[in-house]
C-alpha cells in the first residue's frame, strides 16, 4: 500500500472513498441505520457542532458511548475537525474516569445516557476542564451545558474537515498495564488509514459487499479497526449492539442481519459453542471470522469451523499497534498458532539479552516494527521509551516460531492477565482484595479453565477468626473495581508461599495450579 499523504485527515478519506455510495448502508443499530451519505452529513455537522463550541483542534474529547452509529459519527465527527476523542471503556468505575479526565484534560464528554451517572460521579470526584458534555439519546431533560447530540448534529452546519497531518495526533486509546494508571495511547490521522490497508484489506480482504459484526467493542482497538476503520475503507455495512455480547444477544445479531464477517475473542467462541441455542449453519451467512483478544485454543476453533463451515482467522494486536500484526489468513490457517506476520509488519523474537532469536522453537520476547504504532504514552516518557524503542515496538508477549515460520503464543513477559480478551492486573486485584476487613493477605492468578482460557484465580488468607464466602468475595471486587476484574476461582488457604524476604511467589502458585 502507498503511504497516505503529508496533509491526510482519515474522516475525509472515507467520506471521499465512499462519496459513490451515497443510498448504500454504512451503519446498522438498536436504533435504525445510517447510509453513507447521511454518515457523511452527521460527520460534517457534528464537527460543525464541536467548532460551535468553541473547540480547539488538539484538544481532547472524552468519548464514553455505548457502541451505537452515535459512536461513529462522534469519533469521524471529532476527528473530521481535528479535535482529539479519547476513547474509553465503558465498563469502569468513576475512579477510572475521573483518572481519565484529569489525564487527558478533556475539555468536552461525548456521552451515552445511560453511562451519563457514572461520568457526573467521575466529574463530582475530580476537578476537571470539562466544559460541555453531549448526551446520545438522552432519556430525560437535560441540564446547562448539555446537549442531545441528535439536535447537535441537526442543528449545527456542516463544516470543512481540519487540514491534519498524516502524522499528527489524531485519537487516543488507553492501554493498562500491570502496575500505575492506564497510559493514553496517542494514535495519528494515518495510523488508522494503515491498518484498513495491511490488515483489513491486506488479510481480511473486506468488501462493499460485506455486512460485519464485532463481539468486540469499538472503544477496544480490536474493535474500532473491526467495526470502524475496515468496513467504512471497503465500502462495506457495519451491524453494531450497545448490549453486552452475550451468546443470545450475539446471535441475534448473526440471524437477523446475516453478517458476513465476525469478530470474536476465543472466551465468546466457546460460549458460544456451549449454548444448546447455537443457530445452526444455514441460519447465518457468515464466510469468515476472526479471533483476538488472547490465543485461541485449537478445539474451539475446530468445532466452530465444522458447525459452521467458515474459517476463524486466529491473530494478535495491540493498543499500541493499533490492530493486528501477527496473524493467520484465509486459505493458510495454522489452529494453535497465531500465524505469520501480517504483510507491512516485521517481527523478532529477542532473547533476554537483546539478541534476536533467528532459529525456531525457541521462546523469545515479541517485537514489532510497522507504520501503525503508536506516536507515545501521554505524559509518561519512561514507559514510552521503555515500549516504543526507535522503530520497534515491544508488545510484551513471549512467542515461538516453527520451523514453517508460524508463531505460537507462549505467555506474557509481565504478570499482566487477559481474560475473555481484556487485561487485568493481578495487583490492582490483590489491593482491592486486601481492603476488605476479613482479608489479611491476597495472591492473583491466571488459571485455565476446561476451554484452556485463562480466568482469574484468588488465593485468599482471612483473619483470625474471620469467615468469609466466595460469593461475598466476589461482589466485594465487583462494587469496587470493573466487574469483569472480579476472580472467577477463589481459594481460602492458610498462608502464601513467600521468599526469605516476604514477597509473594505467585509462580509457585501458577506451578500448583498446573500440578
Ligand atoms: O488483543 C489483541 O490481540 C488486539 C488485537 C487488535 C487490536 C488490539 C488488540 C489488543
Amino acid at each position: 500500500a502507498s503511504p497516505p499523504p503529508t496533509e491526510f485527515n482519515f474522516a475525509q478519506h472515507l467520506i471521499a472513498s465512499n462519496a459513490t455510495r451515497p443510498e448504500k448502508t454504512a451503519l446498522i443499530d438498536d436504533a435504525g441505520s445510517l447510509s453513507y451519505g447521511q454518515l457523511t452529513e452527521q460527520i460534517r455537522r457534528f464537527a460543525g457542532g464541536l467548532k460551535a463550541l468553541g473547540l480547539k483542534r488538539e484538544e481532547r474529547v472524552l468519548l464514553l458511548m455505548h457502541d451505537s452509529n452515535d459512536w461513529v459519527v462522534a469519533f469521524l465527527g471529532s476527528l473530521y475537525a481535528g479535535v482529539v476523542p479519547v476513547a474509553v471503556n465503558t465498563l469502569l468505575t468513576p475512579d477510572d474516569y475521573a483518572f481519565m479526565l484529569r489525564n487527558s484534560r478533556a475539555q468536552a464528554a461525548l456521552v451515552s445516557a445511560a453511562l451519563l451517572p457514572t461520568l457526573q460521579a467521575a466529574m463530582d470526584l475530580a476537578k476537571t476542564e470539562v466544559r460541555h458534555l453531549v448526551v446520545s439519546r438522552p432519556t430525560g431533560a437535560l441540564r446547562q451545558g448539555q446537549f442531545n447530540m441528535a439536535d447537535f448534529v441537526a442543528q449545527n452546519p456542516a463544516t470543512l474537515p481540519a487540514s491534519t497531518l498524516a502524522d499528527e495526533p489524531a485519537f487516543w486509546l488507553y492501554s493498562s498495564g500491570s502496575t500505575g494508571q492506564p497510559k493514553g495511547t496517542v494514535h495519528s490521522q494515518g495510523n488508522l488509514y494503515w491498518t484498513a490497508e495491511l490488515y483489513g484489506k491486506g488479510v481480511l480482504a473486506l468488501r462493499e459487499s460485506d455486512v460485519v459484526f464485532s463481539a468486540a467493542k469499538l472503544f477496544f482497538a480490536y474493535g474500532l479497526g473491526n467495526a470502524l476503520t475496515f468496513p467504512l475503507s471497503a465500502g462495506a455495512s457495519v451491524v453494531l449492539m450497545a448490549e453486552r455480547p452475550t451468546p443470545q444477544a450475539t446471535f441475534k445479531r448473526l440471524v437477523e442481519h446475516q453478517p458476513t464477517v465476525f469478530y470474536g475473542a476465543p472466551t465468546g467462541y466457546g460460549g458460544m459453542l456451549a449454548q444448546p441455542d447455537l443457530p445452526a449453519k444455514n441460519a447465518v451467512a457468515l464466510r469468515l471470522c476472526s479471533s483476538a483478544g488472547e490465543a485461541l485454543p485449537r478445539d474451539i476453533a475446530e468445532r466452530w469451523s465444522s458447525h459452521f463451515g467458515c474459517d476463524i482467522i486466529d491473530g494478535i494486536g495491540s493498543t499500541e499497534m493499533l490492530h493486528v500484526f501477527l496473524s493467520n489468513r484465509p486459505g493458510d490457517v495454522r489452529y494453535g498458532t497465531t500465524g505469520k506476520p501480517v504483510p507491512g509488519y516485521e517481527v523478532q523474537l529477542r532473547s533476554e539479552d537483546g539478541s534476536v532469536l533467528s532459529g525456531h522453537d525457541e521462546i523469545g520476547d515479541l517485537f514489532i516494527q510497522g507504520p501503525s504504532s503508536a506516536l507515545m504514552y501521554w505524559n509518561n516518557r519512561e514507559k514510552s521509551r521503555d515500549t516504543f524503542q526507535g522503530v520497534w515496538t515491544k508488545s510484551g508477549d513471549k512467542y515461538t516460531r516453527d520451523a514453517d515460520g508460524y508463531y505460537t503464543y507462549a505467555g506474557r513477559n509481565d504478570d499482566m492477565l487477559k481474560v475473555s480478551g481484556i487485561y487485568v492486573s493481578p495487583f490492582e486485584v490483590e489491593s482491592t482484595l486486601v481492603q476488605h476487613t476479613a482479608i489479611l493477605e491476597a495472591a492473583v492468578i491466571g488459571k485455565q479453565d476446561t476451554d484452556g482460557l485463562t480466568k482469574t484465580k484468588a488465593f485468599i488468607v482471612l483473619k483470625q477468626g474471620q469467615s468469609l464466602s466466595e460469593a461475598e468475595v466476589k461482589a466485594f471486587v465487583k462494587e469496587r473495581l470493573a466487574p469483569y476484574k472480579y476472580p472467577r476461582f477463589i481459594e481460602f488457604v492458610a498462608e502464601l508461599p513467600k521468599t526469605a524476604t516476604g514477597k509473594i511467589q505467585r509462580f509457585r502458585l501458577r506451578d500448583l495450579e498446573k500440578a
